[in-house]
């Protein structure tokens, strides 16, 4: 192979590579907290010395794992690493002093760490002490795969994914309220994946009210079950809840400051918090992510009703909406809509998505895009 031959076959190389890198970082989604999820694999003379993904908030990093793994091997090698390595004391000594000291030889980056303490300085530091360093090998998919961390780390507010199921017709339930179920099994069990990819569900009351859910991330594997939050301004919570009695995950109520101290009481007895949080009529929506964001929640699925998902849009709150439209058609001019909200006068003042993508599961069609902040 000529000079350009072995420059496309590296870049063959790297893209393999960095994808099981991803690979290896996905599997983590959902179980580190408020920190990205990172995979790392060393390669020396194109055999891989070393597998590493950072699993849990506190303990290794990727690249760590990795390097231990590979051991002497890691002398000489190249780390691929979907992040860029750390340069700071967190809850673990900086990576990129570790990459250093065990004489890696190069390291291939996806992309840049968004995080204020890194930002270039990890991806300076190697550079600094003569490490090859190539950024952007498959940098989209490693931005997107840390959508959440990406923006709660620079926005110190929670990622709000919403989430809705509507009839072709746009409605989440029949003039009499019946929404069992509008998309098929397909479509909810990938729901049952976002939900363990978040850290909380968050619903109006009265969705409790009307649906009795358990909120619960169940797979076929066990999960770490996301807290459940419920925005209940007046608390009206049923204490019979399913989200109160069962143990199945932590339950949050945010309500106002018109809500009766007995009732709180009564919440916390099952170990329900309730958090007033406005003075009311509503919730203050904003406070509330606030709050969440201070207790380390970087992520909501919010599933609605109707109601919450208008206020939040309203408040520009949501971050992403995945919306599945299932081929159905129930009418109905009072049936609930996916989004209860005021209205705007004219199309042109529509909220919009961008980055719209669609996917088929099974009958049902599954839009996800991020509303355009204006
Ligand atoms: C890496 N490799 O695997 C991860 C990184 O509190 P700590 O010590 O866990 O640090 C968390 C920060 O480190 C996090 O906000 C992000 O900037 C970076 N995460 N960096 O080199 C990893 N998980
Ligand atoms: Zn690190």
């Amino acid at each position: 192979i000529g000079i350009g031959g072995e420059i496309e076959l590296e870049l063959l190389n790297d893209e393999y590579y960095m994808r099981l890198a991803l690979q290896l970082a996905e599997k983590s989604l959902g179980q580190t907290g408020i920190n990205p999820v990172v995979g790392c694999v060393i390669v020396k003379d194109g055999r891989i010395v070393g597998l590493g993904s950072h699993l849990q908030r506190g303990s290794h990093h990727a690249e760590v794992h990795a390097l231990l793994m590979a051991g002497a091997e890691a002398e000489g090698s190249t780390a691929y690493v979907t992040l860029e390595p750390c340069s700071h004391f967190g809850r673990t000594p900086p990576c990129a002093d570790r990459l250093v000291a065990e004489k890696v030889k190069r390291v291939v980056v996806a992309c840049t760490d968004p995080n204020p303490q890194v930002a270039g300085t990890g991806i300076e530091k190697l550079r600094s002490h003569g490490i090859q360093v190539d950024v952007g090998v498959l940098e989209q998919e490693a931005r997107t795969l840390n959508e959440m961390f990406n923006s709660f780390i620079s926005t110190r507010l929670p990622f709000v994914t919403m989430k809705s199921a509507t009839t072709l017709d746009g409605k989440i339930a029949t003039i009499t309220g019946d929404s069992k179920w509008i998309s098929g099994t397909e479509s909810r069990s990938y729901v049952h994946m976002l939900r363990h990819r978040h850290q909380s569900i968050m619903v109006g009351v009265d969705t409790v009210i009307a649906d009795d859910p358990q909120l619960t991330a169940r797979l076929d594997v066990p999960s770490i079950q996301p807290v459940r939050i419920v925005i209940d301004s007046k608390l009206r919570l049923p204490i019979e809840a399913r989200v109160v009695q069962d143990k199945e995950a932590k339950t949050i109520v945010f309500t106002t400051n018109q809500a009766s101290i007995e009732q709180m009481m009564r919440l916390n007895a099952f170990g329900v918090e309730v958090i007033r949080c406005g003075e009311g009529p509503r919730v203050d929506l904003r406070r509330a992510m606030g709050i969440l964001a201070e207790r380390e929640i970087g992520s909501v699925l919010l599933e609605g009703g109707g109601k919450l998902n208008g206020a939040m849009l309203e408040a520009g709150l949501i971050d992403k909406i995945v919306l599945f439209l299932a081929p159905k058609i129930v009418g109905g001019a009072d049936a609930p809509g996916a989004f209860s909200m005021d209205g705007f006068a004219k199309m042109s003042e529509a909220v919009m998505l961008e980055r719209v993508s669609i996917e088929r599961f099974g009958d049902d069609c599954c839009i996800t895009g991020y509303p355009k902040r204006t």
